[in-house]
């Protein structure tokens, strides 16, 4: 039995743990689960995903959902989004519809060198750890900022600034990951959630104003998924608010969720902001409250449910 099977949602782990977690659920649940190694960040770790299907992806016609998180090395809240959604797909199947009916790609970690200097020195690092930039002594690009989308227009050139573009689209290596997995799968991906923190935001294209052409189901869908959320959220956590990202929250270049939309063609693509922390001091919002990992990967797997569904009905 797979009772004790799983990580705990008591602290966020370490890039090392959540590694070697992907690995032992791909060799328990082989029929459902495969592990793929993307490729290798700047400083050199793998970066693997977890594929989840029925039957690994062989339908071409089954939609695929991509979930992906901790892009921003500081965003410690997003990683139980994506260790909820392996424990319910892959070790409780709890809704075996989901997984007969969708084929899933999870990349729990997108950064993981950041993620980890985030671990070790620096709690408020946002970038990649890219060095290099002489005759600046500065580390990282922001890979929020790194995808061919308009890239360059409204983003920083500076290598000291957390908003660094890089020196050219697809500079970083951990931005390649994410390019290779909507290439392989293009239109099939029927939805990209890039999630991250924080503001309680559901976002979608495009961060220069412009709305793509089918910004009204976006809207629809995007409104489904946060009714739901609000319904189960902690009382103290803001609604969260759903709509185009440079209107509601600022303009932006060169972000993974827009490059996905016009990847996957007119289908569903989202940057969440999860809840900030929130105490009586009003400390910072990228701090994670212990008590919350638990109900941010529940909450945010109700919503994302809902949104499942929605795509095989319609
Ligand atoms: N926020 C996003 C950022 O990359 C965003 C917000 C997303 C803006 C998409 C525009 C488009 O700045 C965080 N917290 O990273
Ligand atoms: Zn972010």
């Amino acid at each position: 039995r797979s009772d004790r099977f799983g990580l705990s949602f008591d602290v966020i782990h370490r890039w090392s743990v959540v590694d070697r977690y992907l690995i032992d659920v791909a060799n328990r649940f082989p029929r459902v689960a495969r592990v793929v190694n993307a490729g290798r960040s700047v400083e050199g770790r793998e970066i693997r995903y977890l594929r989840i299907s029925s039957n690994n992806f062989a339908t071409r016609t089954k939609p695929v959902i991509v979930i992906q998180c901790m892009l921003h090395a500081r965003e410690w809240v997003t990683l139980p989004v994506a260790l909820w959604a392996i424990q319910e797909l892959v070790i409780n199947n709890t809704d075996p519809d989901l997984v007969r009916d969708i084929d899933w790609i999870i990349l729990p970690i997108a950064n993981p060198d950041g993620y980890e200097f985030s671990h070790t020195r620096t709690r408020m690092w946002r970038k990649n750890r890219r060095t290099g930039f002489t005759p600046s002594s500065c580390i990282g690009v922001d890979l929020n900022r790194n995808f061919d989308f308009i890239w360059g227009t409204a983003s920083s050139n500076n290598p000291c600034s957390d908003t660094f573009h890089g020196p050219r689209a697809f500079s970083e290596p951990e931005s390649v990951v994410t390019r290779n997995i909507l290439s392989e799968f293009r239109t099939r991906i029927a939805m990209f959630l890039d999630v991250h923190s924080f503001g309680s935001l559901i976002l979608f294209g495009f961060a220069n104003r412009q709305v793509p052409p089918h910004s009204a189901v976006l809207n629809r869908v995007g409104v489904q998924m946060a009714q739901r959320i609000d319904a189960v959220k902690w009382p103290q956590n803001r609604d969260y608010r759903v709509g185009n990202s440079a209107q509601i929250l600022y303009q932006a270049s060169g972000v993974c969720g827009d490059y996905a939309q016009v990847a996957i063609g007119n289908r569903l693509s989202y940057t969440y902001e999860l809840p900030a922390h929130r105490n009586l001091n009003n400390i910072n919002g990228f701090l994670v409250d212990p008590a919350f990992i638990r109900q941010a990967g529940f909450e945010t797997w109700e919503g994302i449910k809902v949104a499942a569904r929605t795509i095989v009905r319609e």
